[in-house]
């Protein structure tokens, strides 16, 4: 009774929570579960099922055996750096190395078991042919000789009679080394001429939306976190999956900062939030517009700033407006009050920082939710006026480039067919436009587990099996993807070959030496791949390039060498950090007015709002309602802590840690449909039917949203499918991101 008193009194005369609690003399009253905000930390957040934050543990290198100076190259955002031990040609122990201040002696929960990693029994060691049926996984050893022979002499007879943009390769981001993924290892394909592989698996819908507001993207240094008075996480799970900085947030808290975190679930980092918006999917632009025009209702923009450095102000005041507290609690979900108490926050709190996350732009919609966040920080004047304000979102790639190193001239058709690689599956089957009257006929594929983490895994799988393709897989592992392969070429691991990295979120620049030959006969990408280009016949230079030259073509960038960074420095500490300035500090925006902009052309010429707009997800309530009504649950399948996209599921104390494919529902869900907590339930929708486990809980999630994680190995779970076997293979607004999260769905007990 009180409590709903308290909630009309809130939401009818929109008093701020804040002011509310701080002269009410109710507020002693704990206000749990009313709107889930929480400026009164201890009263109202509810971390009760929130998972305790797990920081990284330093461990000590012991430093009696030779150490051996590494970068986890696992696409984290910490790219940490990693001592080794290394005794009689094996690697001993693995560490953090104390001395970095991002990994500060410590790894994570997964690659503490990167030994068990690197000397797993199942690791390929030799390569493999086919002796089985497509998908069977049965193969016969080989030699190096039979296999580049076979993967030669079948990729040119099939460029000879259906040409080179039928041959696809496909690589992501299994590591994410300048040179055994982005650089060096693609001077092979781009000499055949393959289809050029597009989009993005990851953030291509942020990475194409921010420069629309700001011409290029340089966010906030991470350890500049602690000096922020306004930490705000949006759509990220940083104590998940970017574990080295929770340390910099919490100290941002200590110093007196706030904290709020913007997501449809409970992330583990609520354990030190001052508010928890707990948004409905999608609608993420809706609240940055809301928030937009309470603030300038308010006049609480900085309209100096406004004046000075950018353009299409009254453009976002007028769209804007149309974000009335009503309609953005209605599109959103959020309660009035909390619009209204995080805008009054964005607007006087200085200085701010806001964490646009990957996960939550990997909807039909992503680009627009990112576009209309990036309106905020200049709004309140937050961009290049200080360290420690603006936005972050991914810091690498712009200030040292793998171009040079990629063999790009070698390329004769450089308007070669594009295949987005979130469409493989569509591509392989011809069910892609361009591809059908070019089938695929070869897919060269490293660096990637697309049976565990691309779309629609049926018609990945029906493509996979297709008879008349010819398929190579390079791994380190038996995945499920290399069970379709008709030659399997063994990958040695990053322990084993040298490589370059940059964090894609700190400042810094990493060297990898190898610790130990590589294992069996496996070789790096780089070195399989010069083989083949010699067996092609192929005599340019670059396939006799080595690693260490090819990083040193990398240092030669201005930034780096202003700086002094040398292959020999760098490689004798194994990491230098860059000093970047303060991120636009210039006040220079490569946008076609020279401004930071409100309004773009450029938007519009791309038909999207030019301002910023909420548009209904694909598969949503409001995006399809007939399909709605069949399936009215949307599925996000966000990243584990457990491991880091579909590596380390096979290792044997990940596996336990991770026990089952678990689906958290909210409890108002479970008990329409009589399931209950530990239910083996199915998950269906259109593209098919995969079993999970259920986790019933009253807050984890929301009503109408499950939550699950990704990327199990098929093989690895029951029913020998996992999540993408449901996702969409759609492409989002901008960027050819991925979809993975407008993904509507139905589920029953088993
Ligand atoms: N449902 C759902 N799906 C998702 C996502 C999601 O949020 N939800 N996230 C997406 C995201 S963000 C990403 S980035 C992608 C990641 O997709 P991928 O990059 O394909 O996934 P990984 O599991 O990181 O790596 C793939 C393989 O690389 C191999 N590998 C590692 N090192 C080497 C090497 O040195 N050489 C070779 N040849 N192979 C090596 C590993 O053994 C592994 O099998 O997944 C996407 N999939
Ligand atoms: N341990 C571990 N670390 C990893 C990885 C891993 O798999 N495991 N993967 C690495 C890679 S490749 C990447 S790209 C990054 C991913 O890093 P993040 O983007 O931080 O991680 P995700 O878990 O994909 O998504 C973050 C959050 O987005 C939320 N979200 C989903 N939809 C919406 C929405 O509509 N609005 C809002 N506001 N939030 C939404 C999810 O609930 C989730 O909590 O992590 C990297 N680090
Ligand atoms: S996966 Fe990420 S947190 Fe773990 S060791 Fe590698 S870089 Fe560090
Ligand atoms: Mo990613």
């Amino acid at each position: 009774m009180i409590i709903d008193k308290i909630k009309e009194l809130l939401v009818t005369k929109v008093i701020s929570r804040r002011s509310f609690l701080k002269s009410s003399a109710l507020s002693g009253i704990a206000l749990l579960g009313l709107t889930g905000c929480a400026s009164e930390q201890d009263e109202v957040v509810d971390t009760s099922t929130v998972e305790p934050i797990e920081e990284p543990a330093p461990v000590a290198p012991r430093e009696q055996n030779p150490i051996s100076r590494h970068a986890c190259p696992r696409n984290c955002y910490d790219t940490c750096s990693i001592l080794c031990e290394v005794k009689d040609g094996k690697i001993t122990r693995v560490s953090g190395d104390p001395g970095n201040p991002i990994t500060a002696g410590g790894l994570c929960v997964k690659m503490n078991h990167y030994l068990s990693w690197v000397y797993h029994a199942d690791r390929i060691l030799y390569p493999l042919k086919r002796v089985g049926a497509k998908g069977e996984g049965k193969f016969e050893q080989i030699t190096w000789e039979e296999a580049l022979d076979t993967i030669a002499t079948k990729t040119k007879a099939n460029i000879d009679a259906y040409g080179p943009e039928t041959v696809l390769k496909y690589n992501i981001s299994g590591t994410v080394g300048f040179v055994h993924n982005y650089g060096l290892s693609q001077a092979l394909f781009n000499k055949m001429g393959t289809s050029i592989l597009v989009g993005s698996a990851c953030a291509g819908s942020g990475s194409a939306a921010i420069p629309y507001t700001y011409g290029k993207n340089a966010g906030v240094d991470p350890e500049e976190f602690v000096n922020t008075k306004l930490y705000v996480s949006w759509g990220a799970n940083e104590a998940a999956v970017n574990v080295h900085t929770v340390k910099f947030i919490k100290q941002c808290k200590e110093n007196g900062g706030k904290i709020v975190i913007v997501n449809p679930v409970r992330p583990g980092l609520l354990h030190y939030a001052d508010m928890f918006i707990q948004i409905k999917p999608g609608t993420d632009a809706a609240f940055a517009l809301g928030v937009a025009n309470y603030i300038i209702e308010n006049n609480l923009q900085n309209q100096a700033y406004i004046d000075a450095y950018t353009v299409g102000f009254e453009e976002l005041k007028t769209t804007a407006s149309e974000y009335t507290l009503e309609k953005t609690s209605e599109i959103t979900g959020v309660p009035i009050e909390q619009i209204i108490e995080f805008s009054k926050m964005y607007g006087e709190i200085k200085p701010s920082v806001i964490r646009i996350g990957f996960g939550m732009q990997r909807h039909s919609n992503g680009g627009s939710m990112v576009r209309a966040i990036t309106l905020l920080p200049p709004l309140v004047g937050a961009i290049g006026k200080d360290a420690s304000s603006g936005y972050v979102y991914i810091n690498s790639g712009y200030w040292i480039s793998y171009a040079g190193i990629q063999g790009n001239d070698l390329r004769e058709n450089p308007n070669a067919r594009k295949i987005n690689m979130n469409e493989l599956g569509k591509a392989l089957t011809g069910e892609l436009e361009t591809t059908k009257d070019y089938p695929i006929s070869t897919l060269l594929l490293f660096n990637s587990n697309p049976m565990a983490i691309i779309a629609n895994g049926n018609r990945v799988r029906r493509g996979l099996l297709r008879e008349d393709l010819f398929t190579v897989v390079a791994d380190i592992f038996r995945t499920d993807t290399a069970d379709y392969a008709d030659i399997i070429l063994p990958a040695s691991t990053f322990f084993e070959y040298e490589e370059l990295c940059q964090d894609y979120m700190g400042w810094y620049l990493r060297h990898n030496s190898p610790a130990i030959e590589p294992l069996g006969e496996s070789k790096s990408n780089c070195q399989m791949f010069s083989e083949l280009a010699k067996r092609m016949g192929y005599t340019d230079p670059i396939f006799d390039m080595t690693t260490e030259e090819a990083i040193k073509v990398c240092l030669q960038a201005e930034n780096v060498v202003k700086q002094g960074i040398t292959y020999d420095n760098l490689k004798e500490k194994g990491w230098v950090k860059l000093d970047l300035g303060v991120p636009y500090g210039d006040m220079k925006f490569p946008t076609p007015s020279g401004k930071i902009e409100f309004y773009s052309e450029k938007l519009k010429e791309a038909g999207h709002h030019p301002v910023a707009a909420y548009v209904p997800r694909v598969e949503s309530e409001d995006g399809s309602p007939d399909l709605f009504k069949k399936y009215p649950l949307t599925l996000i399948s966000a990243h584990t802590k457990n491991f880091i996209n579909s590596h380390m599921h096979n290792v044997p104390q990940i596996n336990e840690l991770i026990e089952e494919s678990a689906v958290f529902i909210h409890t108002d869900d479970a008990n329409e449909r009589g399931i209950t907590d530990g239910d083996s339930i199915t998950v269906t929708n259109d593209r098919g039917t995969i079993l999970m486990v259920a986790k019933v809980t009253p807050t984890k999630t929301q009503k109408g949203t499950l939550l699950s994680y990704s990327c199990h190995w098929p093989k690895l779970v029951e029913g020998g499918k996992s999540v993408n076997e449901l996702t969409p293979d759609r492409v989002s607004d901008m960027g050819g991101g991925p979809t993975f999260h407008t993904n509507l769905v139905e589920i029953a007990k088993a």
